[in-house]
């Protein structure tokens, strides 16, 4: 039996030797109460500056992919933004993916259960975006828990332009293409059935820990698609419908 902060060491190392680990649930079972704990932890230990937080499995297609059933969130920080249409160099990570996001910004603290109507009059812009994950676990195996403690397999992050929430976001049509080529299809309306519903979930979410999302929170919805592997040399794109493009080139 190891502690809560013996397990976010654990994750933590895996990070800094990029060397993945078995899954910490074949040691010893934990709820997922606890893999938000863990997450705590290892959040800790890494120190970053927090910007917002990214939902997972919020579409059909990345739950197939990942055999994994309910909403999940992690936390974003500074150092994980990558500019637009940067180079970004995979050397620290261990078996990268991509996939394409829609980020908001938020303007207002949001709390409690709150209506997509009033989700939406508290963000101040909605984004184009890719997420680099990177799971500190064998071959991406995990459990709910075990991915919750891993901080959902959180890397990176891109986001294209910012555009005024006035743009209706759902059902915008999205494209992943990797060196000019479409790998993935799908629509925002991916993201149980509106984005700004995954927003609404990471809300309650929060709310069941007593949390609030503050003002001024860049939040990822979920990837729309499933992931595809990101490799040295790729030239990676997501382009939404009315929103524009979110793009790495990976080195
Ligand atoms: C977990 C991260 C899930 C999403 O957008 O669904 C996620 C993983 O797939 O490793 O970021
Ligand atoms: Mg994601």
């Amino acid at each position: 039996m190891s502690s809560k902060l013996a397990k976010a060491e654990t994750l933590y190392r895996a990070i800094q030797s990029r060397k993945a680990i078995p899954r910490l649930t074949a040691e010893e079972d934990f709820s997922i109460a606890v893999g938000y704990e863990i997450q705590e932890e290892l959040l800790k230990l890494q120190a970053g500056q927090v910007v917002g937080l990214k939902m997972g499995m919020t579409s059909k297609a990345k739950m197939l992919q990942m055999k994994i059933d309910a909403p999940i969130f992690g936390v974003l920080t500074k150092e994980m933004l990558i500019a637009n249409r940067a180079q970004y160099s995979l050397s620290q990570l261990i078996h990268p993916r991509i996939e394409p996001e829609i980020a908001f910004l938020t303007k207002r603290e949001l709390s409690g259960n709150p209506s997509g109507e009033e989700a939406l009059a508290a963000c101040e812009s909605v984004a184009a975006a890719l997420e680099v994950i990177d799971s500190r676990y064998e071959d991406f195996s995990f459990t709910l828990a075990d991915v919750v403690a891993d901080n959902c397999s959180a890397a990176g992050f891109v986001i294209g332009a910012w555009h005024p929430i006035s743009v209706p976001v759902d059902n915008l049509g999205m494209v992943l293409k990797v060196n000019g080529s479409p790998v993935q299809f799908g629509s925002s309306a991916a993201l149980l059935g509106d984005p700004v519903l995954s927003l609404v979930e990471l809300v309650k979410l929060l709310a069941k820990q007593g949390k609030s999302l503050p003002a001024g929170s860049i939040v990822l919805a979920g990837a729309a698609t499933a992931a595809v592997p990101l490799n040295i040399g790729d030239h990676v794109a997501v382009e939404v419908e009315k929103l524009g493009t979110a793009e790495i080139y990976a080195c």
